[in-house]
């Protein structure tokens, strides 16, 4: 079979230097907000901080604060721009997100509650908000988009809402990194280079989750996204969206003279042939782009 012999001659002819790619996009927010339940047209959408909070929420008083939300939105635009030029344009999913947030577990302002807890973070569909200009000492009642209790209130019940996890604070002054799931709303997002939206709310009702804002004088401990993307369909090396026979030759090309693949395909990648998806297109990838042309792909 055409398959077979064409790649044992890649198998028993080299030892081929990785190809190394999967880069990494980190994204920081234009907006982000927290709100309270106790205070719902108030605006804090300028604080140097953000907090997710139980209703049964103290701070280190020990005053009842109440249930806090945060939203947090970041744009795709550069991202998408970054993996369509690694992997030519439409040729990628997301594959990765991770957010990092900056914890300040003994937070000076007693507005803000303390104690560890689970919380959610949710892809929420609506982007139709924006960041007031209120903080927890200059008092400023939210107007339009502005983020409330109210405002947040009022829109939920029309905007989709998907888990991208269930997690936990450390209750440590320190940078906690969270694994999110990609849900289809995040992943439609990103690879379409729009706006995506996260919103944060408490599950444990003692949870006092407080850590920096893009406010926050200090850029490195602002939330980051950080985001990856794998090939759409791994192993269509001539990029025309289907993996069969006439990949092959481009497989081969690929793993023994990239600059000619380079070449050859302008606009595709040589990550496209990365098939265990670990960032790499070397000698590991045989196997399964064989299995995949002979039986079809698991994926
Ligand atoms: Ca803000
Ligand atoms: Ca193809
Ligand atoms: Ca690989």
């Amino acid at each position: 079979m055409r398959p077979r012999m064409c790649i044992s001659l890649v198998v028993t002819g080299l030892l081929v230097a990785p190809v190394v790619g999967g880069d990494v996009v980190v994204v920081t927010p234009t907006a982000d907000s927290f709100c309270r339940q106790s205070a719902t047209t108030r605006s804090y959408g300028a604080a140097g901080a953000l907090c997710v909070a139980g209703t049964n929420s103290v701070n280190g008083s020990g005053s009842a604060r109440g249930r806090f939300d945060t939203m947090i939105k970041f744009p795709m635009a550069a991202t998408k721009t970054a993996f369509d030029a690694q992997y030519g344009a439409g040729n990628w999913r997301l594959a990765t997100a991770k957010l990092t947030l900056s914890e300040v577990d003994q937070p000076v302002n007693t507005i803000f509650p303390r104690g560890v807890g689970e919380f959610d973070v949710i892809w929420f569909s609506n982007d139709n908000w924006t960041e007031g200009p209120g903080t927890p000492n200059s008092v400023v009642t939210g107007t339009g988009t502005q983020i409330t209790w109210s405002y947040l209130s009022a829109i939920s019940p029309g905007a989709v809402q998907q888990p991208l996890g269930r997690f936990q604070n450390m209750g440590v002054f320190d940078l906690q990194t969270f694994t999110l799931t990609p849900s289809a709303g995040l992943a439609a997002d990103v690879e379409a280079g729009t706006v995506v939206s996260l919103r944060f709310s408490p599950v444990t009702s003692t949870l006092g989750f407080t850590f920096h804002s893009r406010n926050y004088g200090n850029p490195d401990q602002h939330p980051q996204l950080a985001l990856t993307a794998a090939p759409r369909l791994p192993g269509d090396m001539n990029c025309d969206g289907l993996l069969n026979n006439f990949d092959i030759d481009p497989f081969v090309i690929a793993i023994v003279d990239p600059e000619s693949y380079v070449e050859s395909y302008p606009g595709c990648s040589l990550l496209i042939g990365d098939m265990n998806l670990d960032g790499q297109l070397n000698n590991f990838d045989i196997d399964l782009f064989i299995e995949c042309i002979v039986n079809g792909c698991r994926n």
